[in-house]
């Protein structure tokens, strides 16, 4: 789910992979299944277009001239949704309205400020009024403009959408040379540019998310096609990529690899290629075959051999969104894919059972795991997981439902207790129960905040799944501490310690603030069926994408 650990370059010390003959087996392996529908279909996945039209080749070596076209129906996509995409109720009470007007009025100044100052650039520096480019996107620009289409979007903040619509459309270059996280391109680029098709039907949203897509499939070239972390977006020719550099021996990050499903499912749904699905279909066969320890899924598995390479395991950092993914590839598959749901299940019981702690004060934490040593901390991007066991909770038997909701309610109170203990009212990067300490950061280097989502993350599905005020309210004390501490003259700014008041700003907008965290606290504040979870999935950049209805009948009014 996240990289933000020390990165070293990763070409360096890696072995370069250029596609030996082992995936070259494999490819075919795959294509020879292509005019099969694939065994978890990508959301009302057609093997064959409406007038018989075979799939598309794309990144399958066919030059683009020779593809036969392939059409999705984007009116009939529409028309399966049960809810209008921005809701449809009346309007709700004045002071929820006005608290929604409040965080979309954030959003403007944050889009506001990294327009006037670093439109094109991926974030924004809003002390320095300048942009930031970075090294994670591979020469991709302008992060924040694709992630936050959507958000304006919703937002209905038309002018500033268009200003981003243009801005893809006339300058989002692809032709790009460099060194690119897969991970982050995939959930900001890729994401984001589906989810900005999925609402508008804007054409031009899809065909950069499929010509993306495409650039990302030389890393999936390895002996078991598991993929590196890191590729050359412009070097599609040998199909370069590499593992980060700090990743031991080579290995890939589970959080990483098993963060492309949705994405990968909805490039085939959308171009009628089977080779998206059918590469994280495989990564889900391989770590079926792996044997997992306790029932673990460790963080580092080797892309040559299919196997861990060391037993670090976490639902934060390194681990996380790899178990978001699997519950949501089960909803996003319409409760269809049950492999899914299996493994999810599975997985958090051995979690449960593992890493499940209660501190001497009576709060619910998840440790980290290393070789069967626990480390009693939390990391922030572990508090997605309140969110995430709460929206499993919903589907599973009865007697477990009352279980999880509560495991849920438990953990996201922790993650707002981490939040309460500290002085700025925003929670540290990561925080421990130990030696007396319960829910703090212990160490300087673990008490910052980069306008991270994820403790907002888990209010929002609490609080549609039980109503309880709370969450609005803690969601509340959140837009007042980002208000007083982060907001700055020219956009929002992480702070390097949420311990003091006396500012203490990093200088950095990140692109996930509007993508996820402005985007979860409006939400927070409108009705249930504005985005509705019985239509949506959100994707870890909170990108939402559709579920697979294949009952068209059932359709109610939409927009
Ligand atoms: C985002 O890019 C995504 O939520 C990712 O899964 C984790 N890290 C950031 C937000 O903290």
């Amino acid at each position: 789910r996240d990289t933000e650990l020390p990165r070293s370059p990763p070409a360096a010390a890696e072995p370069r992979h250029a596609s030996p003959a082992a995936p070259r087996r494999l490819r075919e392996k795959l294509r020879s299944r292509s005019s099969a529908p694939a065994a978890h279909t990508a959301p009302a996945s057609r093997p064959q277009g409406p007038d018989g039209e075979r799939p598309a080749e794309v990144g399958t070596g066919a030059p683009r001239e020779s593809r036969a076209p392939f059409h999705f129906d984007y009116e009939r996509f529409r028309q399966s949704l049960r809810h209008p995409v921005r809701g449809g109720r009346p309007d709700q009470d004045p002071d929820t309205r006005a608290r929604k007007m409040k965080i979309k009025e954030m959003m403007k100044f944050a889009w506001d400020n990294y327009k006037q100052y670093a439109l094109g650039k991926n974030e924004l520096r809003p002390l320095t009024k300048n942009g930031h480019i970075g090294n994670m996107f591979g020469g991709l620009r302008g992060a924040t403009v694709v992630d936050a289409l959507d958000t304006l979007y919703i937002m209905e903040l038309e002018e500033e959408f268009q200003e981003a619509k243009k801005w893809v459309e006339k300058s989002f270059d692809l032709n790009v040379n460099g060194e690119a996280s897969l991970f982050e391109v995939n959930i900001r680029y890729v994401g984001g540019l589906l989810a900005a098709y999925y609402l508008t039907g804007e054409e031009v949203f899809k065909s950069k998310a499929l010509e993306l897509g495409e650039k990302l499939l030389p890393a999936f070239n390895t002996p078991t096609g598991i993929p590196r972390g890191v590729i050359n977006l412009g070097r599609q020719d040998t199909g370069m990529s590499w593992s980060w550099g700090w990743a031991s021996a080579g290995s890939s990050i589970l959080a990483e690899f098993g963060t492309l499903h949705l994405e990968f499912l909805h490039l085939t749904e959308l171009s009628g290629n089977p080779v998206f699905a059918e590469k994280v279909l495989n990564i889900r066969k391989v770590l079926k075959r792996v044997e997992k320890p306790q029932g673990l899924y460790p963080n580092f598995l080797s892309p040559v051999t299919g196997n861990w390479v060391q037993h670090h395991v976490s639902i934060g950092g390194l681990g996380d969104s790899f178990y978001e993914y699997l519950i949501k590839s089960w909803l996003m598959s319409d409760k269809k894919d049950s492999e899914a749901k299996k493994m999810y299940d599975d997985a958090l019981e051995a979690i449960e059972k593992h890493l499940v702690k209660k501190s001497a004060g009576g709060l619910t934490y998840i440790a980290e795991w290393r070789g069967g040593i626990l480390d009693h901390k939390m990391g922030h991007l572990a508090c997605f997981s309140g969110g995430m066991i709460a929206l499993g909770a919903e589907h599973a038997g009865e007697e477990r439902r009352q279980h999880y909701m509560d495991l849920a309610a438990e953990i996201t109170n922790t993650c707002h207790e981490s939040y309460a203990r500290s002085d700025t009212k925003l929670g540290p990067e990561a925080f421990r129960f130990d030696a007396g300490t319960e829910a703090m950061a212990t160490r300087l280097s673990e008490r910052y905040y980069i306008l991270r989502p994820e403790v907002v993350e888990s209010y929002v599905y609490m609080w549609r799944l039980t109503h309880d005020v709370k969450y609005r309210q803690w969601g509340w004390e959140v837009v007042k501490a980002l208000e007083k501490h982060c907001r700055v003259e020219a956009g929002f700014s992480g702070i390097r310690d949420v311990y003091t008041t006396v500012p203490t700003h990093d200088n950095m907008q990140q692109s996930f603030f509007l993508a996820e965290t402005l985007k979860y606290l409006y939400l927070l504040f409108c009705e249930d069926d504005v985005l509705s979870l019985d239509d949506w999935v959100f994707n870890t950049e909170a990108h939402p994408l559709p579920v697979n209805h294949s009952n068209f009948k059932a359709k109610a009014s939409v927009q």
